[in-house]
């Protein structure tokens, strides 16, 4: 009984080390401005619910099929949740500002890129989900360093947790989903193995830019298990270049 009691508590214990192991963001910060991101662990229990500028996520586990929608904004089309249901409110951030994305404590195993896309909303944001429309278009990336700095865990841990990037300067204002990702590739020596942590936060871009991208890409289709940089050995390719899954970055300059 009492062995048995022991073991039930070690098998609960791992469980939570290994549950505990990814992440999510927890916090939006654009200016001095804090949003707090959607909290897949304490949110679905309040009612109502707060209100978030992040699109419900299921929790800090990945998304391994590049296929899914699932792989837009990390929200799970099971049990009535479609891949990007709108959040409630958006954000606001100046054309040519920085918004700080912060992790929650990343491990250090899941090495990988950090890319952020946008999409302008055709209408209001809260309403909108993008389906499988190319509507998405890359405005950062980190990948690997020439010294062989991962943006996640390197680059990220160095900054405390903060992944920063700017909002094009001359992006035309109104509402966009910015959808931001980790590519962990500690298991991506074949397909599927990548594992995507995506997640969209709704944001009002402001300013007097007229700028906007011409090419466009879908999520999913954005990536296929054939795209370089889905599959890559981390442990074998240790001087390696990386390759940046997914189009250029569009700097609107
Ligand atoms: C990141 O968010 C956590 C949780 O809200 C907070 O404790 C921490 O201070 C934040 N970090 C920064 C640098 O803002
Ligand atoms: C990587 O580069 C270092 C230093 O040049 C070298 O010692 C090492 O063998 C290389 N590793 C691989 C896997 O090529
Ligand atoms: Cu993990």
């Amino acid at each position: 009984m009492f062995g048995i009691t022991l073991s039930l508590a070690s098998v609960l214990l791992s469980y939570t080390t290994l549950v505990a192991g990814h992440g999510y963001v927890q916090q939006i910060n654009i200016g001095s401005t804090a949003y707090t991101g959607y909290l897949p662990y304490t949110d679905p229990y309040y009612n109502p619910p707060p209100q978030r500028i992040v699109r419900q996520i299921p929790g800090n586990g990945p998304v391994t099929d590049v296929t899914l929608i699932d792989l837009q904004c990390n929200g799970y089309t099971a049990g009535g949740v479609v891949g990007s249901a709108p959040a409630p409110i958006y954000g606001t951030v100046a054309a040519g500002s920085q918004v700080n994305l912060n992790w929650t404590a990343w491990p250090e195993s899941h090495v990988g890129p950090m890319i952020t896309y946008m999409a302008r909303a055709p209408s209001d944001i809260t309403k909108w989900s993008p389906g499988t429309s190319a509507v998405w278009f890359k405005v950062a990336q980190t990948g690997k360093t020439a010294s062989g700095q991962w943006a996640s865990t390197d680059l990220l841990s160095a900054a405390n947790s903060i992944y920063s990037f700017t909002v094009p300067a001359k992006l035309k204002a109104g509402q966009y989903i910015i959808r931001h990702e980790i590519i962990a590739l500690h298991s991506a020596s074949t397909y599927p193995g990548a594992q995507f942590y995506p997640s969209c936060i709704q944001v009002q871009v402001t300013g007097s830019g007229t700028a906007l991208p011409t090419s466009f890409v879908s999520f999913p289709g954005a990536y296929t298990p054939t795209t370089p940089g889905i599959v890559f050995d981390v442990y074998t390719n240790t001087n390696a270049t990386y390759p940046i899954p997914g189009p250029a970055v569009w700097t609107g300059n």
